[in-house]
């Protein structure tokens, strides 16, 4: 499928920076301008990619913020919040963490966490570091020299307390943790969510959308705020949330990221001499690749999330099925994965204004093509698909995603999301991570 660009390469570029710059605080990159007046952990690690091709240095210091707010166990929260605390509900004292010794000092944060892209930002941070030479590639690698330990320590936690059975799949706690907040993924455990008193709450999320009915409703939220609750009554202790939390569920998503992430950390420590870690990185990778392969449905061809205090598969229709993709694998599960990707129920479904795939398919009953994660299509999801075909030596593939992001990109508007089928942006508009996918796929 063709499609047509409303604006040259040199004018998109122009105003990606454009929003990259006017959300930038100095050391962190807000993720939008009103809505989210923070920094988000996978958000920053997209905001670094695109930083690393504008200014190597800026772009390490994203990733350097982030890594301020690890806390001591090597959980790296979701959220470090900026001062502007008052801008975003919930925001630090609802969270709880202050009193929260694991948390540094000094820094405020959620107490939850997202999916770990950042071992894959830092790759690009070195790569650009090396094509620029000089002074970009000193920074780059004594960066990595820096900080490898903290991004050893983040994923050996993630080992450790999100999957300490072995099953090559990560638990999480909340749908806040994987990024896809209300995706129907997660219809069924919340579901089952019943949430007790939960303290009055005033949302601001909903005032910076043109139209409130593209975000989760009051329950949805009154459900996220009860599990913040219930973490925050025994301060985010990663032995007792599994046995207090109404929501358990292993996703596959952020599953296949780890496997990723951890492969690409494994390459990064070979180069500076880590050579105890990278074996342990590539033992990682491999368990979580196998365990995104194990839940693969043999009907739908999809990868599925597990809800643990259910006992079931999520056999939800979701860009997450994808997941393999991401965590790489066999070749024929590649394969099939691709046809399915590029087949009539994704990014081959009958009237789509790009061929880019929803974040629910439009064959799903779920879907719905203007609300958040239930339907419409988020440009940074389909540069980490770009990003992963190309590691998997599929150029084919990561030209049509960067043909088809591009002609939806040339708007200028940089929506957080777009309806899949008008391609108009939703959400909030100047969202960092969208003009930073805008930035890598132009490069
Ligand atoms: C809650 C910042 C974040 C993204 C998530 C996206 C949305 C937050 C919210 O915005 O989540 O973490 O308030 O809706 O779902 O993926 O990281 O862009």
């Amino acid at each position: 499928m063709t499609c047509t660009r409303q604006a040259s390469d040199e004018q998109i570029r122009q105003a990606a920076v454009k929003v990259l710059r006017l959300n930038d605080l100095g050391t962190m990159t807000t993720a939008a301008p009103n809505l989210y007046p923070h920094m988000w952990s996978w958000d920053a690690a997209f905001v670094t990619i695109g930083l690393s091709r504008v200014s190597v240095p800026r772009a390490i210091q994203e990733l350097r913020t982030l890594l301020s707010a690890q806390w001591s166990t090597g959980m790296i929260p979701h959220i470090v919040f900026s001062d502007n605390a008052t801008g975003y509900f919930p925001g630090p004292e609802r969270w709880g963490t202050d009193s929260v010794a694991a948390r540094p000092a000094g820094v405020r944060t959620s107490g939850i966490c997202q999916p770990p892209v950042h071992a894959i930002a830092l790759r690009h941070v070195v790569d650009r570091g090396r094509e620029n030479g000089g002074s970009d590639q000193s920074a780059a690698e004594a960066f990595l020299e820096e900080s490898f330990e903290q991004w050893m320590a983040w994923h050996r936690w993630l080992v450790d307390a999100r999957d300490p059975d072995g099953t090559g799949l990560i638990e999480i706690h909340h749908g806040w943790e994987s990024g896809f907040d209300n995706s129907p993924r997660w219809d069924a455990a919340y579901g089952r969510v019943r949430p007790g008193r939960v303290e009055p709450f005033t949302r601001r999320d909903t005032l910076h959308v043109a139209d409130a009915a593209q975000r989760p409703d009051d329950a949805e939220y009154t459900k996220y705020l009860w599990l913040v609750q219930q973490m925050e009554s025994v301060g985010y202790d990663d032995k007792l949330v599994p046995g207090l939390v109404d929501f358990r569920v292993r996703d596959v998503f952020f599953s296949a990221i780890l496997a990723a992430s951890s492969d690409g950390l494994a390459g990064l420590a070979e180069e500076i001499g880590h050579s105890t870690e990278a074996a342990e990185l590539r033992r990682i990778a491999s368990r979580f690749q196998n365990g995104v392969a194990a839940t693969v449905d043999p009907v739908t061809g999809l990868a599925r999330d597990y809800d643990v205090r259910a006992g079931e598969w999520i056999s939800t229709r979701t860009v997450s099925g994808f997941a393999p993709l991401i965590s790489g694998g066999e070749k024929a599960l590649l394969e099939a994965q691709r046809d399915l990707l590029r087949g009539p129920e994704w990014m081959g479904y009958r009237g789509l204004a790009f061929a880019l795939p929803p974040s629910t398919s439009p064959g799903s009953p779920a879907f719905k093509p203007r609300t958040y994660w239930r339907g419409p299509v988020w440009p940074f999801l389909n540069l980490l698909l770009g990003w992963a075909s190309r590691r998997n030596g599929q150029e084919e593939l990561c030209g049509e995603l960067r043909e088809a992001s591009l002609c939806q990109l040339s708007d200028l508007a940089f929506g957080e999301y777009y309806e899949p089928f008008t391609g108009e942006p939703l959400g909030s508009l100047a969202q960092s991570w969208t003009a930073a996918a805008a930035l890598e796929w132009l490069a």
